[in-house]
């Protein structure tokens, strides 16, 4: 897979694309990264990439001039062009599931109040959001997606089942977790846990989840 990342600032998230679990998605070969400013496709002496709102309003709007050029510069038949937006549909679990078998994303990231509407309507595939708040740009929510995504192509988790084990792949919250020492400070580790019955371990596990999801998350239970 290949992702570009289109933002005024990529500094925001090439650092956090350089380490980690990423660095070595890269390195066994799984993705590449891209990066594509926008203001290296302003034609003008001052390389202006935003202006004022139509209709009058505080903040400015990205243009669609270098937009246009910079998306232009890198699509190809196979590109799927993703607008970081807080008007798009919630990512979840299955959207990043669907999108890990994508061979080009292009990830706009907005800035300021956001992109011309025309980039949206002429170049853009989906609109996705990350949540229900206020973001002083995009790069942020590229990253989200980005991690959510990438762990998630065959090989780039140790294969351990790591990817498939995790919670929301059933649709609940996790249970809890522990590791050693037996007992931290006065505070001891359940005994099921150590009982080595692993038909016992399932149970208190899918009851503790349960009981969690059902108090911070009954959404998930019912949708
Ligand atoms: C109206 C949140 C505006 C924000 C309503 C989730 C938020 C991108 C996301 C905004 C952004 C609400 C996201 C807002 C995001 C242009 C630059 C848009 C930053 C911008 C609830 C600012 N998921 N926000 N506007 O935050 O990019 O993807």
């Amino acid at each position: 897979m290949h992702i570009d990342v289109l933002t005024l600032f990529p500094e925001m998230i090439s650092g956090y694309l350089g380490q980690s679990m990423m660095k070595r998605a890269v390195e066994k070969g799984a993705v590449s990264f891209g990066w594509v400013n926008p203001r290296d496709f302003a034609t003008d002496v001052h390389r202006t990439t935003d202006d004022r709102v139509y209709g009058g309003g505080p903040g400015m709007v990205m243009k669609p001039e270098p937009l246009f050029a910079a998306i232009e510069s890198v699509r190809s038949e196979t590109s799927r062009v993703i607008y970081l937006s807080p008007q798009g549909p919630p990512f979840t679990q299955a959207k990043a599931e669907a999108l890990s078998t994508s061979d080009h994303l292009i990830l706009v990231c907005g800035h300021y109040e956001g992109i011309d509407e025309r980039v949206i309507e002429a170049l853009v595939d989906e609109e996705i959001s990350i949540g229900d708040y206020v973001l002083t740009n995009g790069a942020i929510a590229a990253a989200v997606i980005i991690d959510a995504t990438v762990r998630l192509i065959p090989g780039v988790l140790g294969g351990d089942g790591a990817a498939e084990a995790d919670s929301f792949s059933s649709g609940m919250l996790d249970h809890p977790q522990y590791t050693r020492p037996e007992e931290f400070r006065g505070m001891k580790v359940p005994d099921v846990l150590l009982s080595g019955n692993h038909a016992a371990i399932e149970t208190w596990r899918k009851q503790r989840a349960t009981e969690k999801t059902r108090r911070v998350r009954p959404d998930l239970l019912d949708g």
